[in-house]
């Protein structure tokens, strides 16, 4: 009966927990070390993001597991490769950005530092903010904007289309 009671008052205590946890990680992931406005919305600031260019594989021997009939999307952004080697093995690729989306407020100095881990280059695109830029394997390549208004926005990479894709979620700047 007790523990019941006490159950039902701290449900409701947890989810605000939680929610203000949420809210706190996602200012902390955006380097961003200000409290949360009183008046709604999220404040801003000058924005560090670490993005990654990835290459994810996995393989499996024929024998095990036959290769697959089916094709892949075209474009370059999924690689399936014949079976070599002995015991023959077939394998599979996905370029994608690391993570797959990231967050700024409207009016953020938003500063992007994007390393090239695996494929020569990546030809990309931030769309909805007129930024151009290629990243190279070993190199960081910076990219510097104001984040726009409030959306959603698709960073691209035109090496390998359709899937090595990113989003950019702009939040509402505090009032
Ligand atoms: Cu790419």
């Amino acid at each position: 009966m007790h523990a019941r009671r006490m159950l039902r008052r701290a449900v409701p205590a947890l989810a605000l927990g939680l929610a203000g946890a949420t809210l706190a990680l996602l200012s902390a992931s955006c380097g961003d070390d200000s409290a949360a406005s009183s008046t709604g919305g999220v404040p801003g600031g000058a924005k560090t993001i670490y993005l990654t260019a990835m290459e994810y594989k996995g393989s499996a021997e024929v024998s095990k597991e036959p290769l697959p009939t089916a094709k892949l999307p075209e474009g370059g952004g999924y690689v399936l490769k014949d079976p070599t080697g002995d015991p023959p093995k077939w394998e599979v690729e996905s370029y994608a950005w690391a993570p797959a989306s990231f967050t700024a407020v409207e009016g953020d100095q938003v500063t992007l530092q994007i390393v090239g881990i695996n494929g020569a280059k990546h030809e990309s695109e931030l769309e909805g903010h007129d930024q151009q830029f290629t990243v190279k394997r070993g190199e960081v390549t910076t990219v510097t904007f104001t984040a726009g208004a409030p959306g959603v926005y698709t960073l691209v990479c035109k090496t390998h289309p359709p899937n090595m894709t990113a989003q950019l979620v702009v939040l509402p700047a505090a009032k």
